[in-house]
C-alpha cells in the first residue's frame, strides 16, 4: 500500500481539477500493461430494449449502501476502487464518514440469495475539493474499498476514458441503476437492475434544450465537465437513486464509462435530458488519487478514427421536442376522446392518456371499483378511439383505490390489449404534474366525461376561462381557509363561462371534464361529477393530484410540464392568502384579480331606467339589486318605469373578456318611511344570476363604519362611457358629520371626505355607492349617494331588517366598527361652523381645531 493512502482524508481529497481538462501529465505514453482487463462482461443472452437487465451484463455496477439501504450507484474501476458521484456523500458541505458506507458488488436483483454478491466496507471517500453542489459540476467521488473486490463473472471493472477520449453526439450508450422508475415512483420489488439506452447529446445540442425554459420556467447553463445523454422527447432517463452509477458506451468490444449519473430536472421530461459528470476530464484526478494502487484502473486508448467522431451539431440544428400530447385540430374534435362500451350500459367517455391506457370515471363501472377479482367479462368490453377502424379490446381495469368514497378520485384506468399507434388521431391528452399552476384567465373547455347526456345548446356554451385560485377557493371553500399557493395542487378549479346559461336547459345527469389550453396544447385539468342543479359545473376536482398515480399505473402517460408562465403585470403573488368572512348564504364581496376581468367590479350594475338614464346599482343577492330611490323613481311620476339591469360591464363598449349578464326588473320595493321618501330601493330581477367574476353579490355592513377598512365611492366619470372609477374617501365620525352638516341631515346619513384630488373622479347623477374593503379582504356596501350630493350617503345599516326580509339571501356581515348614531345634544358642535366655510375640507379643518381647543 503506498504511503499517501494513509494520509488523512483532507489531504487525500486534493483537486488538480484546473488541469483535469487537459491530457494528464501522469498518463503513460505507451499502452497500459494489460494486467487489468476492463469493460468486458462475460457473454450472456441479453435482451435489449427491455428495462430489466440480465445478470452479468453490467458487472461493474455496484450499489452503495448507507444505513442498510441503497442510496446511490457506483462503478468498479479497479479491485479496490469505485467511482461514484460526490453529491451522494456530501451533505451541507460536509463529507460523510466513510465508515457509514458499504459497497455491494455483483448484485443483480434483491430477489432471493445474492449469488456471487459480496459486500466491502469503505476505507476512504475522495471528492474534488472544488465540489460545491451538483449544479456547479465536479460531481465525482472515488471510494477506496477496505479490501479488494473478488473479481468474477458478475464483478469486473469498467474501462475509463482518457482525457482525450471523445464520445460523439448521437453515440448510443447505456445507463444502469436501481433508481426510481419515474419521478417519485421507486423501482418495485425484486429490484432488478434497470438498463436504459441513452444517446450522448453534444454540448451545443444539450445547451440548446436547457436554454429553453422548462419546468418552473427554468433554464440551465451547462458547465465544462458535464455531459448530457438522453432524448429531446424525454421518456427514457436516469432518476433519483441512479446517481453515482455509470453511463457506458461500447467501443471496440470494450465498455468505457463516459459519464457518472449526476442530476437533471425531474426524470424523463421533455427537453430535459439527464446530466452526467463527464469522466474523461477527470483522468488526471483519478490517476492521482489511485496512485500506487495495484492493479489500478485501466485507461485504454481510443481508436483514432472514433476520436474525430461525428460533427457536433451547431446551434442552427438544435432540435427541440414539441409536446406529443394535447394537440387537437379544433376545440371539440378531441383526438383522445375514448368511448368505453360495456355490455348492458351506456357508453362511457374517457380520455386516452398513453399508447395503451384510457382514463375514465370509475363510476362508469359500478361493482368493479372495490372488487379485487379480475373481471372475466372484460373480454366483451370495447374502446372506440378516433380514426381507428376497429374497436380496441381491454386487458385490465385499475380503479383508483379511493374511487368508491371520494368523488375527487372517481377515476379508473383501462389498459388496452394492444398499444395503438399515436398520430394526429388518436393522440393522448396531456396530464399536469402535481405542481402545475393553471394561470387565471387560461382558456378552457368542457368535454364529455363518463355517462353524458347530449350537449345542450351551442358549442360556445362549453367555453370557459379559468378563475384565479383565490377566487375559486374562497367562493366554494370555507372562510378563513388558506388558499394553496401556486405550486401546490388547488382544492378546486373554477371555470367562468363565456356565455350565460340557456334558460330552461338543464345540464343535469352529466359528468364533465375540464380541458385547459396552454400554448395550443390541451391538458386534462379537472373532472366533475353530476352537478346538483341544472347549471354547468362551477368547480372541478383538479387532476394534477392524480398525476403520480396515473404515471405509476401506466408507466408512460403523457405528463407534460407547464407551458405558460405569463403571470401578467401582477407578478408572482405567492404569499399565503386566506378567505374573507362568509355569511350564512356563502361568499360575498370577493373581487377577482383585475388581470382576469380588466377591472370589473362583480357587484356593480348599470340600471337603465326607462331608456333615458342610467343609475348605479349594487347586486346584494342573486336576484336583487339595490339602488338609490331618487335615481330610479322621478319625483311626481306615478308609473313604474321599465328597467333593465346589466352586470359584468366595464363601460358602454363591452370588454372582450367580460361576461355580460342582463336582467329585467320585475318589481321595485321601498321600505315604509313615515312621510319621507325612503332613500333606498330594492329591484327584483327577472331571474337569479349565478356567481361569476362578473356577477357576485357584495357583503352588507350592518351598521356604523367598518374599522380599519379603506373606503371608496364607486361610480363612473362619464355617464356616456361608464368606465368604473373608484374615488378614495374617509368616512367621518358621526360627531364630525353631525357638526359639519348641523341640523340638515336625515337620520342615518354618512358623510365622507375625499382624498386629495379625488373629489371629481365620479359623477353624481347616477347615485354612486359607498363601499369599503375590510382588512380581511371582503368588499362591503356601506351607503348609497343622496340626491345631488357627492359627500352624503344613505347608510345601509338602518335598513338591515327591511333588506333581509325582502331579499332573503342578503349578505349582512357581523357588526363591527363604531356604531353610527347621532350623539346626544348638538351643543358639542361649535356654532354654525360648517356652514361658515365654502369647502368641506376647510370646514372640517376648522371644526377639528375647535373641537381640540374645546377639548
Ligand atoms: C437524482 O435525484 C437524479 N433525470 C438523478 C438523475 C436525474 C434526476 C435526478 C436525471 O439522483
Amino acid at each position: 500500500m503506498s504511503q499517501h493512502l494513509l494520509l488523512p482524508l483532507a489531504i487525500l481529497a486534493i483537486s488538480p481539477i484546473p488541469g483535469a481538462f487537459q491530457d494528464s501529465a501522469l498518463s503513460p505514453t505507451k499502452e497500459e500493461p494489460e494486467d487489468l482487463d476492463c469493460g468486458r462482461p462475460e457473454p450472456s443472452a441479453r435482451i435489449m430494449g427491455g428495462s430489466d437487465s440480465q445478470p452479468g451484463t453490467w458487472p461493474w455496477q455496484v450499489s452503495l449502501h448507507q444505513g442498510g439501504g441503497h442510496i446511490c450507484g457506483g462503478s468498479l474501476i479497479a479491485p479496490s476502487w469505485v467511482l461514484s458521484a460526490a453529491h451522494c456523500f456530501v451533505t451541507n458541505g460536509t463529507l460523510e464518514p466513510a465508515a457509514e458506507w458499504s459497497v455491494v458488488l455483483g448484485v443483480h436483483s434483491y430477489d432471493g440469495p445474492l449469488d456471487g454478491a459480496h459486500v466491502r466496507s469503505v476505507a476512504a471517500i475522495l471528492v474534488p475539493d472544488n465540489y460545491s453542489g451538483v449544479e456547479s459540476g465536479a460531481d465525482v467521488a472515488l471510494l477506496r474499498l477496505a479490501s479488494p473486490a473478488r473479481l468474477g463473472p458478475t464483478v469486473r471493472p469498467v474501462c475509463l476514458p482518457r482525457a482525450s477520449h471523445r464520445f460523439a453526439h448521437g453515440t448510443a450508450c447505456w445507463a444502469t441503476g436501481w433508481g426510481d422508475v419515474q419521478e417519485a415512483d421507486p423501482l418495485p420489488l425484486p429490484w432488478v437492475l434497470q438498463e436504459v439506452e441513452l444517446r450522448v447529446l453534444g454540448e451545443a445540442a444539450c445547451q440548446c434544450l436547457y436554454s429553453r425554459p422548462g419546468p418552473f420556467n427554468l433554464t440551465f447553463q451547462l458547465l465544462p465537465g458535464m455531459l448530457c445523454a438522453g432524448y429531446p422527447e424525454g421518456r427514457k432517463d436516469t432518476c433519483q437513486g441512479d446517481s453515482g452509477g455509470p453511463l457506458v458506451c461500447k467501443e471496440g468490444g470494450r465498455w468505457f464509462q463516459a459519464g457518472i449519473t449526476s442530476f437533471g430536472f425531474g426524470c424523463g421530461r421533455r427537453n430535459r435530458p439527464g446530466v452526467f459528470t463527464a469522466v474523461a476530464p477527470y483522468e488526471a484526478w483519478i490517476r492521482e488519487q489511485v496512485l500506487g494502487s495495484e492493479p489500478g484502473p485501466a485507461f485504454p486508448t481510443q481508436s483514432p478514427e472514433l476520436q474525430s467522431g461525428l460533427p457536433e451539431p451547431t446551434d442552427e440544428n438544435c432540435t427541440i421536442a414539441l409536446p406529443e400530447c394535447g394537440k387537437a385540430p379544433r376545440p371539440g374534435a378531441w383526438p383522445w376522446e375514448a368511448q368505453v362500451m360495456v355490455p348492458g350500459s351506456r357508453p362511457c367517455y374517457g380520455a386516452l392518456v398513453s399508447e395503451s391506457w384510457v382514463l375514465a370515471p370509475a363510476s362508469c363501472f359500478p361493482g368493479r371499483i372495490s372488487s379485487d377479482l379480475p373481471p372475466r367479462d372484460l373480454d366483451h368490453w370495447r374502446v372506440m378511439l378516433p380514426s381507428r377502424p376497429r374497436a380496441e379490446r381491454v386487458a385490465r381495469l385499475v380503479p383508483h383505490e379511493n374511487a368508491s368514497w371520494d368523488d375527487a378520485s372517481n377515476l379508473a384506468l383501462l389498459q388496452l390489449r394492444a398499444p395503438v399507434n399515436l398520430s394526429v388521431a388518436p393522440r393522448p391528452v396531456c396530464l399536469p404534474h402535481p405542481e402545475h399552476y393553471f394561470l387565471p384567465g387560461s382558456r378552457c373547455r368542457l368535454a364529455r366525461w363518463g355517462h353524458t347526456e347530449p350537449v345542450p345548446g351551442a358549442g360556445s356554451l362549453l367555453e370557459a376561462e379559468l378563475l384565479g385560485a383565490w377566487w375559486c377557493h374562497c367562493l366554494y371553500g370555507r372562510q378563513g381557509e388558506s388558499v394553496p399557493p401556486p405550486g401546490e395542487p388547488p382544492l378546486a378549479l373554477c371555470p367562468a363561462y363565456q356565455e350565460e346559461e340557456v334558460a330552461g336547459r338543464c345540464w343535469n345527469y352529466s359528468h364533465w371534464s375540464l380541458l385547459c389550453r396552454e400554448e395550443g396544447t390541451w391538458f386534462l385539468a379537472g373532472i366533475r361529477d353530476l352537478p346538483s342543479d341544472c347549471l354547468r359545473p362551477r368547480a372541478f376536482y383538479p387532476l394534477q393530484t392524480h398525476g403520480p398515480w396515473i404515471s405509476h399505473v401506466t408507466r408512460g402517460a403523457y405528463l407534460e410540464d407547464q407551458l405558460s408562465w405569463d403571470w401578467g403585470p401582477e407578478g408572482e403573488e405567492t404569499e399565503t392568502q386566506t378567505c374573507p368572512p362568509h355569511t350564512e348564504h356563502g361568499a360575498c364581496g370577493l373581487r377577482p384579480e383585475p388581470a382576469l376581468t380588466g377591472g370589473l367590479w362583480p357587484w356593480l350594475a348599470e340600471v337603465h331606467v326607462a331608456g333615458e338614464r342610467v343609475c348605479t346599482g349594487i347586486l346584494v343577492a342573486p336576484g336583487w339589486v339595490l339602488a338609490a330611490t331618487h335615481c330610479i323613481l322621478r319625483l311626481g311620476s306615478t308609473t313604474v318605469p321599465y328597467i333593465e339591469v346589466y352586470l359584468g360591464r366595464a363601460g358602454a363598449s363591452p370588454l372582450p373578456q367580460s361576461h355580460q349578464v342582463s336582467r329585467l326588473v320585475i318589481s321595485i320595493r321601498l321600505p315604509r318611511h313615515l312621510g319621507l321618501r325612503p332613500p333606498l330601493a330594492l329591484l327584483e330581477l327577472s331571474s337569479r344570476v349565478e356567481p361569476s367574476p362578473s356577477a357576485l353579490p357584495i357583503c352588507l355592513h350592518p351598521g356604523g363604519t367598518p374599522l380599519g377598512a379603506s373606503c371608496w365611492v364607486l361610480g363612473w366619470k362619464d355617464p356616456q362611457d361608464r368606465v368604473p372609477v373608484a374615488a378614495a374617501v374617509s368616512i367621518l365620525t358621526p360627531r364630525l358629520c353631525h357638526c359639519l352638516y348641523q341640523g340638515i341631515l336625515p337620520p342615518g346619513t354618512l358623510c365622507v371626505l375625499y382624498a386629495e384630488g379625488q373629489e371629481d373622479r365620479c359623477e353624481v347623477t347616477s347615485a354612486p355607492p359607498l363601499l369599503c374593503q375590510t382588512e380581511e379582504g371582503s368588499w362591503v356596501l356601506v351607503g348609497m349617494a343622496i340626491r345631488g350630493s357627492r359627500d352624503l350617503f344613505a347608510a345601509i345599516g338602518p335598513e338591515e331588517t327591511w333588506i333581509s326580509q325582502t331579499v332573503g339571501e342578503a349578505h349582512f356581515l357581523l357588526p363591527s366598527g363604531f356604531p353610527h348614531w347621532l350623539p346626544e345634544g348638538g351643543d358639542l358642535c361649535p356654532p354654525d361652523m360648517a356652514r361658515a366655510s365654502g369647502s368641506p375640507r376647510a370646514a372640517l379643518f376648522l371644526l377639528l381645531l375647535t373641537l381640540l381647543i374645546q377639548g
